[in-house]
């Protein structure tokens, strides 16, 4: 593994950087106070090629490698979290999946519009009862003639209110448990399908978050997304592109906190010295230094993993785990550096502390990847 970033991975960075810091962050307060969704902000990111990620030029995509992907994830991350889950979800979770699982004619369709933002994308896995369990699918698919029928719910669908086509997961033959679970490519303005905004979150207050309602809604065999019976694998395969893009965002939440944090320290007086100089301030600007660095070797093992094209689920679940957690650290510490003046959402470490907790729950909690860890280094199932 080449620890050496290279001269265009470099520019990416600052690149991504400079784009964050003039187009993202001079809104993310508002848009975080009013609940704002930035459908511009992703329409200015899709212009310069930030909505392309790993996907391949002929489908519209950037071409990334996975190190790029992450850095520019981080680097999205560390301006705005709300921002940088719905890029999450419309690259890692909906574009590559469709990259992976598509039909040439589903991947020609979709993909160019999704990389282009002229279409957004959701992932409906989750349900009122099947989260950490998401096997345990309650919507199902019944076949009439050449059609799929869907009735179901899904809830807590990150760019749910927005998108324009929804990655759907449902039962078509529920004895077979989640070897009968399918996904199904459903256009928002198929009849039976709605939405409903979700707003009062504690963090991510910009991100759009909604429930999808699934009533009798009809769509067409061609809307399959694999095979019949794939769905289980395609969600669990997406989640290993979705949890590595969730991983790289709290990276960029760390290098957040340990920028502002350390400036702070150095510049803020107390007992005439700088508060930098104590050791117990000390203590905390070097276990975020430590964590971000070490979180960033896990992204980029995994991301290394990727571009050859090798299974990573392991190596992504230790990087989400150790990442969304030492995010919700660092985001503390740093609160607690700044005092009081950290306590206000005039200071964006007051949002990096409420954005981070959700890293730690959404796609997969810690427990989940601390699960799926253990059974790869031990080689027995926690799940029977
Ligand atoms: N890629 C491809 N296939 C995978 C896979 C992966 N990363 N992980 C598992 N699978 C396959 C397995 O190979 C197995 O198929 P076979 O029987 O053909 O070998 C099948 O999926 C079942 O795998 P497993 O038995 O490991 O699943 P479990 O039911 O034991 O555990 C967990 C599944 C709990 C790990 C899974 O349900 C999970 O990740 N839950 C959290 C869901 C989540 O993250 N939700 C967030 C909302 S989505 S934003």
């Amino acid at each position: 593994m080449d620890l050496d970033f290279t001269e265009e991975q470099r520019m990416i960075r600052e690149m991504t950087r400079k784009f964050a810091e003039e187009e993202i962050v001079p809104s993310s307060r508002r848009n975080d106070i009013t609940e704002n969704f930035p459908r511009e902000i992703i329409n200015k990111m899709a212009r310069v090629g930030l909505l392309g990620g790993p996907v391949p030029k002929e489908y519209g995509g950037s071409d990334l490698d996975y190190i790029s992907h992450a850095i520019v994830t981080e680097e999205i991350g560390r301006a705005d979290s709300s921002v940088r889950t719905t890029i999450s979800v419309q690259i890692s979770l909906v574009e590559l999946t469709i990259l992976r699982w598509g039909s040439e004619e589903q991947k020609k369709k979709y993909l160019p519009q999704l990389c282009s933002g002229r279409m957004i994308g959701c992932f409906g896995l989750t349900e009122p009862d099947a989260g950490s369990d998401a096997a345990n699918q309650s919507t199902s698919a019944k076949k009439e003639g050449s059609e799929w029928i869907i009735d179901g719910r899904k809830i807590w669908i990150s760019n749910g209110d927005f998108a324009d086509i929804a990655i759907i997961f449902a039962q078509t033959d529920k004895e077979k448990g989640y070897e009968g679970i399918t996904a199904f490519l459903v256009e928002k303005e198929t009849p039976g399908f709605s939405t409903r905004r979700i707003s009062g979150k504690l963090g991510l207050r910009a991100s759009d978050t909604a429930e999808l309602i699934l009533d009798g809604c009809r769509v067409l065999a061609g809307s399959m997304l694999g095979k019949e019976g794939e769905g289980f694998k395609i969600a669990m395969s997406a989640l290993d592109n979705g949890r590595y893009s969730v991983a790289a965002g709290c990276v960029g939440i760390i290098q957040g906190c340990l920028d502002l944090s350390s400036r702070y320290a150095r510049e803020r007086r107390q007992f005439g010295r700088p508060i930098g100089s104590f050791q117990l301030v000390q203590d905390m600007i070097a276990r975020m230094g430590v964590d971000l660095e070490a979180a960033k070797l896990l992204v980029y093992k995994a991301g290394h993993l990727k571009n050859k094209g090798l299974q990573s689920t392991l190596e992504t679940s230790m990087a989400k785990y150790f990442a969304s957690e030492a995010a919700v650290r660092a985001a503390t510490d740093a609160i607690q550096i700044f005092g009081a003046y950290g306590y206000s959402d005039e200071n964006p470490v007051e949002r990096y502390y409420r954005d981070a907790k959700v890293a730690t729950i959404y796609e997969g909690t810690s427990q989940i990847q601390k699960l799926i860890i253990g059974s790869h280094i031990l080689g027995i199932k926690a799940f029977t």
